[in-house]
């Protein structure tokens, strides 16, 4: 790479900070009463989308589909680096904004949810959890109805990565991963399993999704979504709840004190709370550049 590369590797990835900045500066400079944590924290609200379509390394005429679509654009100009995009998949009326992770696992992945610091409540009904929650370049759940016309678009593949207290990473990758529509409420297509976090999900496939105003687990006796405060695709009850409340490690106590936080229980157990997660999607097609 030559220095002038760095250079424009870095200047772009300084304008990208500086738009997250600027945009995250609305939330809290804008001298507005500040929302409750998680009740008004819209997925749309913060960004300002055209500033982000300014940033010159994302081209305002095509029309993404998801982060992969972008992937080799970055790549060839050698600037590959996560950045907010505007994208519409091919079911969708609307465009919207998504997080690209362009460095893990060769890139191209469009996240669909992502905790790391428990500033976002994730106990909520099922409109929310339809329409997403959170911040595009935070903590965030990107909605059902948004994964389910990017998963129809083509076969994807989801990427799960976790990150415990004592700062070790693991992950769990699918080969295949869809959401169904909301006339099958939902319903989670996964297999297909890797990684070195233990398989959490397969237990889940087939199952529709649930959250506290909806129930719609295979548990007779437990309202899953309710038990367990988070939006899950439940069957009787959970491996993994990857939207369960957050916790710091000296604030919990075990399950059956605690209730369940965020576990995933092939890697850590079910009563161990993990400090971050992050789920996203991928075009099984994708060509990596590795
Ligand atoms: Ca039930």
């Amino acid at each position: 790479m030559t220095s002038s590369m760095e250079r424009k590797t870095g200047l772009t990835f300084s304008l990208v900070t500086v738009i997250l900045l600027a945009a995250g500066s609305v939330t809290f400079s804008a001298g507005i009463p500040q929302p409750r944590v998680g009740q008004d924290e819209t997925l749309n609200h913060p960004v300002n989308v055209d500033d982000m379509r300014h940033c010159d390394c994302v081209d305002p005429n095509i029309g993404y589909k998801d982060c992969a679509d972008l992937y080799p654009q970055l790549f060839s100009a050698d600037t590959v680096q996560d950045v907010l995009l505007f994208i519409k998949p091919e079911s969708s009326t609307d465009q919207f904004d998504v997080y690209c992770d362009m460095t893990t696992d060769g890139g191209g992945w469009t996240v669909i949810q992502r905790r790391f610091e428990g500033k976002l409540n994730f106990d909520r009904n099922w409109v929310d959890y339809q329409n997403g929650f959170g911040r595009v370049e935070g903590e965030l759940w990107l909605g059902l109805d948004k994964i389910s016309n990017l998963t129809s678009q083509n076969s994807y593949e989801l990427y799960v990565e976790l990150e415990d207290w004592e700062g070790n990473v693991a992950h769990a990758k699918y080969d295949t991963f869809s959401v169904g529509d909301e006339s099958t409420d939902y319903t989670l297509t996964i297999g297909g399993y890797s990684g070195d976090a233990g398989d959490s999900m397969e237990y889940h496939n087939g199952m529709k999704f649930s959250a506290r105003n909806k129930d719609n687990d295979r548990s007779g006796s437990w309202h899953c979504a309710q038990k367990d405060s988070a939006g899950w695709w439940y069957k009787r009850c959970a491996i993994t709840v990857l939207n369960g409340p957050y916790f710091q490690p000296e604030e919990y106590h075990g399950s059956s004190d605690t209730g369940y936080g965020i576990f995933w229980q092939r890697w850590k157990g079910w009563n161990y709370v993990l400090k971050a997660t992050k789920m996203m999607v991928r075009p099984q097609n994708f060509v990596r550049n590795l």
